[in-house]
C-alpha cells in the first residue's frame, strides 16, 4: 500500500493547525500510520533537504525547520503521495488554490506551514529518515464496531 510522509512545520505548530491538518486527510479517508512530536536537530533536517543544499536559501530553511517542533506523519492510501500534495498546495502560499492548505492558511514560501513528499521512492526515503520501522502501525479500520 502507498505511503507518503507528511509534516507540519513550526509555523504550522505554532499557529495551532495540526488538527486542522489531520483533519483534513482523515476526512479524505487516509489512514495514519505514523505520527509523532519532535525538534528535528540539524542533521536530520540537512539530511531531510540534501536537495537544496546548494541552494541559496537552504540555511535559512535549515534554521526554520530545526527552530521548534514538527509534527512527523506517515498517511497510507492508494495515491497518497499525489493527494496529499494536492491537499497541501502549490509551494508559495500567494499562488497555492484557496481550499489547500497552503493556499488557506500562509502567505510565505519560507513559512509554508506543511511539508509532503513529491513522489513514491521520496515518500520511501523520507519515511525511513524520519521513522523507525517500530514506529509504524498496521492496523485495519472497521468503523462497524464502533458506531
Ligand atoms: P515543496 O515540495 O512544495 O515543499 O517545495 P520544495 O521542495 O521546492 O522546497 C522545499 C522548501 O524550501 C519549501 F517548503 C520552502 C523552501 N523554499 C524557499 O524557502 N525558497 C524557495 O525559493 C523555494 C523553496
Amino acid at each position: 500500500m502507498e505511503r507518503t510522509f507528511l509534516a507540519v512545520k513550526p509555523d504550522g505548530v505554532q499557529r495551532h493547525l495540526i488538527g486542522e491538518i489531520i483533519r483534513r486527510y482523515e476526512t479524505k479517508g487516509f489512514k495514519l500510520v505514523g505520527l509523532k512530536l519532535l525538534q528535528p536537530t540539524r542533521e536530520l533536517a540537512e539530511s531531510h533537504y540534501a536537495v537544496h543544499k546548494e541552494r541559496p536559501f537552504f540555511a535559512g530553511l535549515v534554521d526554520f525547520i530545526t527552530s521548534g517542533p514538527v509534527v512527523a506523519m506517515v498517511w497510507e492510501g492508494d495515491g497518497v503521495v499525489a493527494s496529499a500534495r494536492k491537499i497541501i498546495g502549490a509551494t508559495n502560499p500567494l499562488t497555492a488554490e484557496p481550499g489547500t492548505i497552503r493556499g488557506d492558511f500562509g502567505v510565505n514560501i519560507g513559512r509554508n506551514i506543511i511539508h509532503g513528499s513529491d513522489a513514491i521512492e521520496t515518500a520511501q526515503t523520507e519515511i525511513n529518515l524520519w521513522f523507525k520501522p517500530e514506529e509504524l502501525v498496521e492496523w485495519q479500520p472497521n468503523l462497524t464496531a464502533w458506531v
